[in-house]
């Protein structure tokens, strides 16, 4: 029988405000790696943003590296993508180092598509084989688009992408075994975390589900931080991240990890949800100022330890001297994000619904589309068909530029 575990978005050196999520990562990790160890899991996938951003610091480096050495204790080996948060040119300078601890890193989509698989065996249970396709940037293979005849950018890209796994599942038939396939993308059905509404806010640079060859055994995926089965589909799987990386992820306290099994081939345990607890949770605090004082303000923060905090300060118009006396009084409380205030008139105004981790992961394009749509009022096809393609041309352009200089 071989034991896998399924994981993504670790996102190792987030920040909120002044807050490090280094011990939230770190409690998550310890869960996975006593799980892993109790079930001498076989394989790990982690499905791309391991870490948050591209400059990462040494104690955040040495979370993740620890967790793969004492994993590798158990046996386990790791096969790991990046994702859009991740510099692919970090973890190519550390692929041979990262190879010699059991941890298979692919680093970018590959013009070969034979290097992107890799394949192993288990005594006794056979062969195994993991296709990986990591984060793909929409806005950089612009030459490679303009072969697609579709319309519009999105289209190219979605077009560009269904071809790769196309091809990718073609080669797949070369291997006598099941093949599983990790990715870094969005799937067009997917929901996003916190709400239950679809994705289909930015529905161009996804993949609807359907246009995913049917033929691998498993879809390990990353880059949506809400854990699920994405509809209609047997086995395609976002495992969401292992805490609540922003306050787009509040009301989504459900975290872990997917654990399966497979025997003679094929699936032998159907991918069973691990739950992980929350070192903290997030939480947003609403106070009216019309109807609580400073006192009880702050032994209400004061007595919730296990949480990180965004706050709301609303008063009417002749309250507003309270103000600085109430932030300067409760700034210094433990896991404090952010202290919003304004007139209780304009409650229903402040923007709190922003899915910001969506925002996270927005390219350039998206966040201006974004800006574009909800702040200026802009017409959204005009935005897809007019203006979108003339920023991608400027960033072709200013890339291109970019290399000559650099030559
Ligand atoms: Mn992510």
């Amino acid at each position: 029988m071989i034991k896998i575990v399924h994981t993504s978005d670790w996102h190792a050196g987030k920040s909120n405000g002044r807050e490090s999520r280094r011990e939230d990562l770190q409690y998550s990790l310890n869960q996975i790696e006593q799980f892993i160890k109790e079930e001498r899991v076989d394989f790990l996938l982690v499905c791309g943003d391991i870490f948050d951003k591209p400059s990462i610091s040494p104690q955040d480096m040495l979370i993740i590296w620890n967790f793969f050495i004492n994993i590798k204790q158990y046996g386990t080996k790791s096969i790991a993508i990046t994702g859009n948060h991740d510099s692919k040119e970090f973890f190519n300078s550390m692929k041979s180092l990262l190879k010699l601890i059991d941890v298979y890193v692919f680093d970018r989509v590959s013009p070969e598509i034979k290097s992107s698989f890799v394949e192993f065996e288990k005594e006794q249970d056979g062969k195994i084989c993991f296709f990986a396709f990591p984060y793909l940037n929409p806005n950089i293979p612009v030459d490679v688009y303009e072969k697609f005849s579709s319309s519009s950018y999105s289209e190219k890209y979605t077009d560009f992408v269904v071809r790769y796994l196309e091809l990718a599942s073609g080669y797949a038939l070369n291997f006598s075994c099941p093949v599983i396939m990790l990715s870094h993308i969005a799937i067009s059905e997917a929901k996003i975390s916190g709400t239950e509404k679809e994705i289909s806010v930015r529905q161009d640079f996804c993949v609807p589900h359907a246009r995913v060859p049917q033929n691998f055994l498993y879809y390990a995926l990353g880059h949506i931080h809400k854990n699920q089965r994405v509809s209609n589909t047997k086995r395609m799987y976002y495992s969401g991240t292992l805490y609540q990386i922003d306050f787009g992820e509040e009301k989504d306290e459900n975290k872990g990890f997917y654990f399966f099994t497979i025997k003679d081939g094929k699936i032998d345990k159907e991918p069973e949800f691990q739950r992980v607890s929350l070192k903290r949770k997030l939480k947003t605090y609403d106070f009216d100022l019309t109807n609580s004082n400073v006192n009880s303000i702050v032994q209400q923060l004061s007595s919730s330890k296990d949480t990180l905090k965004r706050i709301f300060l609303y008063y009417k118009p002749e309250q507003k001297h309270l103000i600085p006396e109430i932030v300067s009084k409760i700034n210094n409380l433990e896991g404090i994000i952010s202290i919003n205030f304004d007139e209780i008139d304009n409650k229903n105004e402040m923007q709190k619904d922003i899915d910001y981790s969506e925002l996270s992961y927005m390219d350039i394009i998206s966040l201006y589309e974004k800006f574009y749509s909800e702040v200026k009022g802009g017409d959204l096809d005009f935005f897809r068909n007019k203006i979108q393609p003339r920023i991608m041309k400027l960033i072709e352009e200013f890339e291109k530029s970019q290399m000559v200089e650099g030559a």
